[in-house]
């Protein structure tokens, strides 16, 4: 099964998003770039790739114990970027040192669980809001208009396991379903608030 860890935002994170980006819509090009659902609105920590079903119990085990391990900290979505011409994404702001603490403890979990994880790239924090199908959309200014988007804080209490079941109809634009299969939760007797 193709996996990956994830920071699942709450839908009062979400539903801000959700309507700050109506507005991206209305933008040149808008309906060649193909939109992610808001239901599977993420921020990956570590990508696993095929991971075998046998592997998933000392997998669960290890991210079980890399979330035990970090405190829970505050998050919340705030400005936006793009991978060149490919993707658009929304950012991340608030402790984001936690969130990458937790990118690198989800990677260390997944390769102790004996999972060949990639060579670390900059870990870049993002959540896709959409693809372009083939390019040729200029995404600057989708870029600057999720510059003045700043959400609510919350609290990032769990790290998520998440399978992605690729579409297999061949239907064009058909997106991946994301299917939860584990949640533990992060140090909540250590919150890590600035200041608090
Ligand atoms: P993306 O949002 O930038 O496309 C499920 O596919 C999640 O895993 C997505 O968030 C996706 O990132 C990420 N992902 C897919 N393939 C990846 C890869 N080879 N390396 C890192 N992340 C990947």
């Amino acid at each position: 099964m193709r996996l990956f860890a994830a920071v699942l935002p709450p839908a009062s994170a979400t539903a801000e998003l959700t309507e700050h980006a109506a507005r991206l819509r209305e933008l040149p090009g808008a309906d060649g770039l193909r939109w992610t659902a808001r239901e599977s609105w993420h921020f990956t920590l570590a990508f696993l790739a095929e991971v075998a079903a046998e592997t998933l119990p000392e997998l669960s085990e290890r991210m079980e114990r890399a979330a035990r391990r970090t405190p829970a900290f505050p998050l919340s979505l705030h400005g936006g970027g793009r991978f060149g011409e490919r993707a658009l994404w929304a950012g991340a702001a608030g402790d984001v040192a936690a969130l990458r603490l937790l990118a690198a403890r989800a990677d260390a979990a997944a390769r102790k669980a004996g999972v060949p994880m990639e060579e670390h790239r900059a870990y870049r924090p993002h959540l896709t809001l959409a693809r372009a199908r083939g390019g040729g959309v200029d995404l600057r200014p989708y870029v600057a208009a999720l510059g003045s988007f700043s959400g609510t804080p919350w609290t990032v209490a769990e790290l998520a396991l998440v399978r992605s079941n690729l579409p297999r109809s061949g239907v064009a634009g058909e997106r991946p379903r994301y299917e939860v299969v584990g949640r533990w939760e992060l140090d909540a007797s250590r919150a890590a608030f600035p200041g608090g």
